[in-house]
């Protein structure tokens, strides 16, 4: 149930799938206080993917560019806590995949659409000495993992309903992206997929 993807980066296969009905309930609540929304980005666009985030920072950009912030700019207020429990199950999953210490301080809510999709990107907005810990629910999609430049070689790898991929070290770097949403229906999402990275902040 723990392979290996590449240097720091492994994928627990359906690991979360126990989890869904209860996260997916949880993501309404948050989103209830921080509604999912496209986010304007510095050269004049929109993200395909709405977001919403949870937690002490929550990832933000507009057109003076992107970066982490306390509150939700959309409502004034702080972003909704990161649910404890979301927390602890971050912090076990760091540990299985070989991450002890992870102090996740933010959760990004990526919602896709059938014909949503990120292009290719780094992240490095947060600490990039720590993993980012990921879970996809509902719909699948194709990850492309690049390398540590733009024009390296892209693998495609699947992420189903229920996987957990965990990325740090050499991994943490990386260019991805996801392809656009093939259109289908999830038994537990519908139209669906959720995206939940864990990160460290602060
Ligand atoms: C590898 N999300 O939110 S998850 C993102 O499915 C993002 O919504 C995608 O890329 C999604 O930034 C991919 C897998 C993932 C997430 C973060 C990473 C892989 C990563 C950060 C560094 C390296
Ligand atoms: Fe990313």
């Amino acid at each position: 149930r723990h392979e290996r993807l590449g240097e720091g980066a492994s994928v627990l296969r359906g690991h979360a799938a126990g989890l869904a009905g209860d996260m997916i309930a949880q993501i309404r609540r948050i989103a209830a206080l921080s509604p999912f929304r496209r986010m304007t980005t510095a050269g004049g666009g929109m993200t395909s993917v709405a977001m919403t985030c949870c937690g002490a920072a929550g990832w933000c950009s507009d057109a003076r560019g992107h970066r982490y912030e306390r509150r939700d700019p959309m409502t004034g207020r702080p972003w909704p806590p990161l649910p404890p429990a979301w927390r602890a199950w971050a912090i076990g999953t760091a540990r299985l995949a070989g991450y002890d210490g992870f102090a996740p301080d933010t959760c990004l809510i990526n919602g896709y659409r059938p014909g949503t999709r990120m292009g290719l990107h780094q992240d490095g907005d947060e600490r990039t000495d720590a993993p980012v810990v990921s879970l996809s629910f509902g719909l699948p999609a194709l990850f492309q993992w690049g390398g540590l430049r733009r024009t390296d070689p892209v693998r495609r790898i699947p992420l189903l309903h229920g996987d957990v991929v965990v990325w740090g070290g050499p991994s943490r770097l990386v260019f991805h992206g996801i392809a656009a949403l093939r259109a289908g229906q999830h038994p537990v999402t519908g139209p669906c997929r959720y995206n939940l990275t864990f990160r460290q902040v602060w």
